[in-house]
């Protein structure tokens, strides 16, 4: 950007909307890349989702810190690891509000900041001017909203929608438009349990998708991945009334209620389209009488329909969102930024959900628009991780990032830079066990040939991947002959990010 001088006695106002970028940050709830055309074009096409990669950059090596929503949210908010900002798991922490934030520094260099839709971190938000947040994962149909002085209202239509509209409201009406702005648009697609927009339910239904090859893994090697609790085939994991909206008004599944409740929120001539669709879908999967592989892929594919629908509101929505700061005049100064709390299994090892340090979770999409003065283009290779996103936005807007960030700023790679120092390795830590969908607590290191994993707590099991052999990670090769060497120099690695980072887990890898 031009340097301006400005007198002292102006300094003070210098976070003005005409010298400084905005930020504008779009979060989705467990979209994967294997479901973003512009990494994958197997599945679905997502145009708008596109536009922000070809306008701008493509980050093709891109991770969280801890694959699960919370707790990446915590990542990004503070731009450090889960040990450090607190809030290591959705079930056992609450987020300190209390501590230094990147919405906070934003807000204290004069930026007006604004956090819309699933914030789940428990707490309330901080650091934001306006926020209306929902209520923990918050509902798809007729949505109940927080507002900051803690009372609740209920909207009426579908949450990705809704909370576009109360996004692109804050722009328009509710901000001070004489200061820049940093704003968080969280949306809750496409969380489980991929209910779809009503105008999208017959979407996709013609469609079969492919069965990815690591379908049917038999996890040989790999007791953590044996103990899941995230796989399609179970019907105590994957529900057929609740994921697969197969309801027989004679059975009560494990959750059935939750499924219930959630699609009692319809109106009743709502509910009257919903049933119409998945009623239909019910009868057919009874007369069916399916068992074994066949009821599988059957889920598999209901599984990958729905969350496509859900996926095209979500696409729709984004469209909408650009076209707002293209009309507004907002593009050229504003920083968009696509992202997700992390990535998800489309039927990989026979999975849903995430968690795992593997692949499929720990990447997450990222793709942004960059404004005016931002050279960068096309595919950016190096790995960035979620913690990177705080110093950069910080770093672009000209606010000091502070010392213990453990995340690094990306400003470089936005200019078009290839710093010869840039990271060599990522550190991972999650950490929520026992929970839902038994996972173990594992950590580990990523370089870009090799993952070393250590699954703790209740089992000591090391893993180890070559990612150029073995990019699907169906071969664990720690302890075999050869490997002594890689394994003693990505251990040491190892320790050191732990030391630099000062997770206490460095005792379990000494
Ligand atoms: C809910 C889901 C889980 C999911 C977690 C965490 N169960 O508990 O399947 O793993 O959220 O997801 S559900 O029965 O409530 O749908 S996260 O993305 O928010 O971390
Ligand atoms: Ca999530």
């Amino acid at each position: 950007m031009k340097k301006t001088y400005l007198p002292l006695s102006l300094l003070a106002l210098s976070a003005t909307a005409q010298e400084k970028y905005n930020v504008v940050y779009i979060m989705t709830d467990d979209h994967t890349a294997q479901m973003m055309s512009c990494y994958d074009n197997r599945y679905v096409e997502t145009p708008n989702l596109d536009r922000i990669a070809n306008d701008g950059v493509r980050f093709v090596n891109s991770f969280v810190a801890n694959s699960l929503s919370g707790p990446s949210r915590a990542c990004m908010l503070t731009g450090k690891h889960s040990h450090a900002n607190g809030f290591t798991s959705n079930v056992y922490d609450v987020f300190d509000g209390s501590q230094q934030t990147m919405p906070k520094l934003f807000q204290a260099a004069g930026y007006q900041t604004a956090m819309i839709g699933k914030w789940h971190l428990i707490s309330d938000p901080t650091g934001f001017d306006f926020w209306n947040i929902v209520p923990g994962q918050g509902d798809y149909y007729n949505p109940e909203f927080i507002n900051m002085d803690g009372s609740r209202t209920q909207h009426k239509g579908y949450m990705t929608n809704i909370v576009t509209d109360k996004a692109i409201d804050w722009m328009e009406n509710k901000r001070d438009k004489d200061h820049p702005f940093l704003l968080f648009i969280h949306h809750k697609a496409c969380h489980r349990n991929w209910l779809p927009e009503l105008k999208y339910l017959s979407l996709y239904e013609d469609k079969e998708f492919p069965i990815p090859e690591t379908f049917y893994d038999d996890y040989e090697g790999r007791p953590a991945a044996k103990a899941q609790e995230m796989s399609i085939a179970s019907n105590h994991d994957m529900d057929l009334a609740y994921d697969v909206k197969v309801m027989d008004a004679n059975v009560t599944t494990r959750l059935t209620p939750n499924y219930l409740s959630m699609i009692g929120r319809l109106d009743s001539r709502e509910r009257a389209i919903y049933d119409q669709f998945y009623d239909s879908i019910a009868i057919d999967f009874r007369a069916r009488k399916l068992s074994g592989k066949a009821l599988t892929e059957y889920k598999y594919q209901r599984y990958m329909r729905d969350y496509a629908k859900v996926l095209k509101t979500l696409d729709d929505n984004v469209g909408r969102t650009l076209d707002y700061l293209r009309d507004a005049g907002l593009l050229e100064n504003t920083l968009v930024v696509y992202t997700s709390d992390q990535g998800f299994y489309m039927g990989e090892h026979g999975w849903f959900d995430k968690r795992f340090m593997y692949e499929e979770s720990f990447r997450t999409p990222l793709v942004m628009r960059l404004p005016d003065g931002l050279s960068a283009r096309g595919d950016i290779p190096q790995m960035v991780q979620n913690i990177d996103y705080a110093p950069t936005f910080l770093d672009l807007c000209g606010i000091p990032v502070p010392e213990d960030m453990h995340g690094v700023s990306m400003l470089p790679l936005l200019r078009g830079e290839s710093p010869k120092n840039w990271r060599d390795a990522l550190y991972y830590h999650f950490h929520e066990f026992p929970a839902e969908h038994a996972v173990k607590r594992h950590y580990g290191v990523r370089t870009d040939r090799y993952t070393l994993i250590h699954f703790y707590e209740d089992i000591d099991v090391w893993e180890l991947y070559d990612l150029q052999n073995d990019p699907q990670q169906l071969h664990n090769i720690y302890g075999q002959p050869g490997t002594e060497k890689i394994t003693k120099r990505l251990k040491k690695r190892l320790v050191k990010l732990q030391e630099e980072y000062a997770d206490p887990a460095v005792k379990l890898t000494k």
